[in-house]
């Protein structure tokens, strides 16, 4: 069956030009490789990984193929090494790194492969090359088409709203992240407890019920307006975040950065102007716990049923990693991405 191929080149090690253009020359003359169309080269710097890394050299091409993502990828891989790739560190320098980002309907994989790619929609580096040549291929787990995806992450502010997982590490990598790169926490937190005078002194009064977003007034935070709004329908189909809400959104303001929650803020009807709002979530980043016999991509485990919202997964076997990757996510949906060419000529 013949399907839509969407694959990413990336190169920040020697000539990066020289390597780049080598890489898909060899990817079109695959004979797999039907109608290569490449978009234009950007330079963006390098989101995650070791400091003092160069600049990046990025692009993506699109195609059509009868082959399988993972007979693509094992071409991919084999050009790589040709080009002198080298394996030394995640998301240390290379010399050139091909991946594969959507192949028509898949979701899944398999061993050493995850398609859709797991952090693509995050990535200016990937979505702002791909409305050149790909603008209306469809993410097939939520159906939206990539030239959505790029303005919808280009919109509002960079945010994550966890789900899955364990909610105390949920709630921890949320406290690191405000720690260490100094974002916001979106939070779901009660009232302070009442107080009422009795004679000149406070007294304390019976602890009230955690208020929903809709009790609460519209005073109480960013967010609560919007979250008091929004379609609940959208996101209760989606899982067991929305049963955290029962409680008083403490939002971040607008004006403030890059924000997390560890829960999923009600979310706007997929056709409201709301879905821009910053305190809509970008992304919903998926979390799961991992050991050897429960790694993704378990389609089911992956992208329930009836979701519609874009999403980042992140499999989380180490704190520290999982931390530093949420704050490149967060980074990679304002990291400038300048063309250095004027059309996809250039290999
Ligand atoms: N793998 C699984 N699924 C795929 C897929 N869909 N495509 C496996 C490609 N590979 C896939 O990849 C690690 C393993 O992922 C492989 O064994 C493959 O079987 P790798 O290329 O060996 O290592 P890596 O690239 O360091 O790791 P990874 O996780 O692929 O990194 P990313 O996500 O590609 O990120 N900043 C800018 N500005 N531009 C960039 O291009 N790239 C990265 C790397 C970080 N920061 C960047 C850029
Ligand atoms: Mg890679």
């Amino acid at each position: 069956m013949k399907s839509q191929c969407l694959i990413s080149f990336g190169s920040n090690l020697g000539d990066r030009h020289a390597l780049i253009a080598e890489a898909a020359k060899a990817v079109a003359s695959l004979s797999m490789v039907n109608g290569l169309q490449a978009s234009r080269l950007f330079e963006t710097p390098p989101i995650g990984g070791p400091s003092g890394q160069e600049p990046f050299l990025n692009a993506v091409a699109a195609f059509d193929t009868e082959a399988s993502a993972r007979a693509i990828l094992d071409c991919l891989q084999v050009i790589e090494t040709d080009l002198g790739r080298q394996r030394r560190q995640r998301w240390g320098a290379r010399a050139i790194d091909l991946d594969v980002v959507l192949h028509g309907e898949l979701v899944g994989g398999g061993t050493g492969l995850i398609v859709p790619h797991p952090r693509y929609t995050a990535r200016q580096f990937v979505l702002q090359p791909a409305c050149d040549v790909a603008a209306h291929y469809r993410d097939p787990r939520f159906g939206w088409t990539l030239e959505r995806l790029a303005k919808h992450i280009d919109q509002g502010t960079p945010s994550l709203a966890l789900v899955g997982g364990d909610q105390t590490i949920r709630e921890e990598l949320c406290a690191r992240l405000a720690s260490q790169f100094g974002v916001s926490i979106f939070a779901a937190k009660p009232f302070a407890e009442r107080m009422k005078v009795v004679g000149n002194a406070p007294a304390r009064v019976s602890h009230e019920r955690f208020k929903t977003p809709q009790a609460a007034g519209s005073d109480q935070a960013a967010g609560s307006d919007q979250a008091a709004g929004a379609d609940q329908a959208a996101g209760a189909e989606a899982e067991e975040g929305m049963g955290q809400i029962d409680s008083v959104i403490c939002g971040v303001k607008a004006s403030e950065g890059p924000w997390v929650s560890a829960f999923l803020p009600c979310l706007p009807q997929l056709t409201s102007p709301e879905t821009g709002s910053v305190s809509v979530p970008r992304l919903v980043a998926r979390m799961q716990s991992t050991t050897d016999k429960t790694r993704w991509p378990a389609p089911h485990q992956m992208w329930p049923s009836g979701w519609r919202w874009p999403e980042y997964r992140l499999e989380i076997d180490d704190l520290d990693w999982a931390v530093s990757e949420l704050a490149s996510a967060l980074s990679s949906m304002r990291c400038p991405v300048e063309p250095v060419t004027t059309d996809g000529a250039w290999w």
